[in-house]
């Protein structure tokens, strides 16, 4: 059986001793409060991936060719701390074996795993946290793993820096820190906002992307939309900057809510997961040209051939 790999690129790229980047998917929705289905994010992202042109022009590169291992899905739901406590161990895992980890949601609430495993990892780490949403609670409906409080362990013990937010509780204001938090309202008027942001920046830098962050014309697969959110050429500006002068350690996408009669969403989560690979690594080699990767393909498909004659 032929193992299903990211974007369908070649095994060559896929395996996990060789690759830089590993993508977890986190098929979770335990806790989101309207619309269900964001359980259902990764395989429309995987599915979206593999219809997607894999040169980027802006950057000149096919970052694929560092190497992108899809492992398995953590799937862990019995309740939401211990699906927290299996994201945390997994992307910890993974961050020791020297690889890039990025993960895939499922709903935020998985965040407080991945941002735990970033914190115990890397020294003064900065979690930049673009989102429509404050999710600053420290606790929702008897639950401290709720999507509302996806960032509030961040707020206490990293360098949290907020940005897209225009929807939250009063309650919040007493844990938001004013001075590193960049509304949408004043974003629409003041576009120093990026320079700002990254001022406030430790040099390690993890990114959580909530993809209701977007205005709702681009992202309307998303269970909480809220309007007046970023567009796409501002964030890509606005990251692409992040990459380049910061040392961004990991990220994870979340909150894509497919829709089946309309998959422009999808892609888009797609793209921006493909973009944000290759502003990190643009800079570096990719080991293997594509006549290595030929050679290699070739000869896996003749070793095949020779192990498995129930294929003739
Ligand atoms: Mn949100």
């Amino acid at each position: 059986m032929k193992t299903k790999t990211y974007a369908g690129i070649p095994e060559e790229f896929a395996k996990l001793e060789s690759a830089k980047i590993v993508l977890i998917p986190v098929p979770y929705d335990g806790t989101s409060t309207w619309q269900k289905g964001a359980d259902k994010g990764p395989e429309a992202f995987l599915n979206a991936s593999e219809n997607m042109e894999l040169y980027d022009i802006e950057t000149d590169t096919e970052v694929y060719k560092q190497g992108v291992h899809l492992v398995d899905a953590v799937t862990e739901n019995s309740s939401s701390e211990t699906m927290v406590e299996a994201v945390h161990q997994t992307v910890k895992r993974y961050i020791k074996k020297n690889k890039f980890v990025t993960i895939f949601g499922g709903e935020h609430s998985i965040s407080i795993g991945t941002i735990r495993a970033f914190n115990e990892m890397y020294p003064s780490l900065t979690v930049l946290h673009i989102d429509a949403h404050a999710d600053l609670r420290e606790s929702y409906k008897g639950s401290k793993c709720n999507h509302a409080c996806a960032v509030y362990e961040a707020s206490q013990n990293t360098n949290l820096i907020q940005v897209g937010i225009r929807s939250m509780d009063v309650m919040e204001k007493t844990v938001m820190d004013d001075e590193k938090t960049y509304f949408a309202h004043d974003m629409a008027i003041d576009d120093t906002w990026m320079d700002a942001a990254i001022d406030q920046m430790t040099d390690n830098v993890f990114i959580t992307f909530d993809l209701d962050a977007f205005d709702p014309s681009i992202m309307p697969s998303t269970g909480t939309p809220e309007p007046g959110g970023l567009l796409w050429y501002e964030t890509l500006e606005f990251l692409k900057q992040v990459f380049e002068e910061k040392n961004v350690v990991g990220f994870d996408i979340v909150e894509l809510c497919p829709n089946s009669k309309d998959k422009s969403s999808d892609f888009l989560a797609a793209k921006l997961y493909y973009k944000m690979l290759s502003y990190k690594f643009q800079n570096d080699e990719a080991e293997d040209d594509y006549n290595n990767a030929f050679d290699s393909d070739y000869i896996n498909k003749n070793n095949s051939k020779h192990n498995d004659g129930d294929d003739y």
